[in-house]
């Protein structure tokens, strides 16, 4: 079943086709309206006319997070902010979050990507869209809900959390699709386990998972106590949210959805273009974008790009797993987390040293955070009191910029281990 049968299935010279024309008008509308596009471009003598073919995408510079955070909040927007009617946010490495924007076309276009990746698999009229993917500055969770509700199915915008709730709704709204994280969807299986559910009692058929990395092993988990297809869905807040690829019933590889993004896979290192079948790093250029449209997004996650005919008939290029990231960025319960936005935060603190390393555990299927904090000598005191106090303050601080809790563990001066080369900020015990 396709939502959009003639994109999704073009052949591919049509959709290369398609790909230079919505290129060039891309790069005419960043170069005219975004200062920092044209300087980069200028910078390197290239004017949008110089891209004649697709693989002229090559001759222009890479766009990284930092571009995004320099121009902090709105200096990447490509239209007026009359126009722009959205704003999403996702962890930037330092205190301030990333910000994209979206017009009401780029609105409608994310809903119909969502409604291609829900139809994807099975979904539609009829169906029950229990959204557990967080509703707010985040993504998952209106992104999803606007494509579940173009389906015409019923979406359920319960958000993250409240598991005892999301089970007895499950059961009473009788939920035939469940979108959330693969590691909080495993978490609900077992919680409801516990709970003496029996879900193949349950009319739910397909679980439509991202937002962080899982395993075939999950798959195959998840698959198992839910009585579901398990099916992965992939984006990113700064090329769209969810709905960038989508994985099909053959469950081999998502499929990019290539009318409106071009994928490249470079090499980390060089930044040079590798070819199919090699694994590098993704990067992305948006090609209908009105808002915030990005040129050659380095995503710092690590793939290969297969351009193999698939047996559901789909003719957009296929993305693996995503297999690590090529930065020190972490996904705990679907937030992304840098090291470098707890370093900034003990900076501003003054009674502790900036020694610091997170411990990243699963327990229970949910992953725990918990983050050792070296005191100064100065404030070092045995008054338990005082110290509950630094802890509590801290706590605070790291759960209002990181946008989840962890626990606060203050230890003596000198106790976390010093490295000789680049600092370990993390201990990631957790297994896919
Ligand atoms: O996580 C968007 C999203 C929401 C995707 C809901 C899927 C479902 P960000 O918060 O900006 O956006 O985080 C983007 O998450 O660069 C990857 O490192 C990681 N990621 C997203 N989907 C997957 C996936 C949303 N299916 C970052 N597998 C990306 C592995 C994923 N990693």
């Amino acid at each position: 079943m396709y939502w959009d049968r003639e994109f999704e299935t073009m052949p591919r010279e049509k959709i290369r086709e398609l790909q230079l024309e919505r290129l060039r008008a891309t790069l005419g509308r960043v170069y005219n309206n975004v200062p920092f596009y044209k300087k980069a471009m200028d910078e390197r003598g290239i004017r949008p006319s110089d891209i004649k073919a697709l693989d002229d995408v090559r001759k222009l510079p890479f766009t990284v997070k930092k571009d995004l955070r320099d121009n902090y909040p709105f200096g990447l927007f490509a239209v007026p902010m009359d126009d722009v009617v959205r704003v999403h946010a996702s962890s930037g490495t330092t205190g301030k979050p990333i910000v994209v924007g979206y017009t009401q076309n780029d609105i409608n276009t994310w809903a119909g990507l969502i409604a291609r990746a829900l139809t994807m698999v099975g979904a539609g009229k009829g169906d029950v869209v229990q959204n557990g993917y967080g509703y707010g500055l985040f993504t998952g969770g209106m992104g999803v809900h606007y494509g579940a509700e173009k389906i015409g199915a019923t979406v359920v915008p319960i958000s993250g959390g409240n598991t005892g709730r999301q089970l007895m709704l499950m059961q009473d709204f009788s939920s035939t699709v469940l979108t959330c994280t693969p590691s909080y969807a495993l978490y609900l299986a077992e919680e409801g386990e516990n709970a003496g559910l029996d879900f193949k009692k349950l009319p739910l058929k397909a679980g439509v998972f991202g937002a962080e990395p899982w395993s075939e092993r999950m798959r195959r988990q998840l698959e198992d106590k839910l009585s579901i297809k398990a099916y992965d869905i992939y984006g990113l807040s700064e090329v769209l949210g969810p709905g960038v690829s989508m994985e099909c019933p053959a469950q081999e590889g998502m499929h990019i959805f290539e009318d409106h993004f071009l994928a490249e896979i470079i090499d980390p290192e060089s930044g040079e273009p590798l070819p199919f079948g090699q694994q590098g790093e993704l990067v992305f250029t948006s090609l209908t974008k009105e808002a915030f449209p990005v040129i050659r997004y380095r995503t710092r996650d690590i793939t290969m790009l297969s351009e193999e005919p698939c047996s559901c008939g789909r003719t957009h290029v296929r993305m693996r797993r995503v297999t690590g990231r090529t930065d020190d960025m972490l996904i705990i319960r679907g937030v992304n987390v840098f090291p470098s936005q707890v370093e900034s935060i003990l900076l501003e603190f003054g009674e502790t040293e900036p020694h610091y390393l997170l411990v990243v555990d699963r327990k229970g299927n949910l992953d725990d955070l918990e983050i050792w904090v070296e005191l100064s000598e100065k404030w070092f005191s045995d008054k338990v009191r005082q110290l509950e106090e630094v802890e509590g303050r801290l706590k605070e601080r790291i759960a209002s910029v990181l946008g989840i809790s962890a626990r606060v563990k203050l230890v003596e001066p000198r106790t976390i281990p010093r490295s000789e080369g680049k600092a370990k900020r993390v201990v990631d015990k957790r297994e896919l």
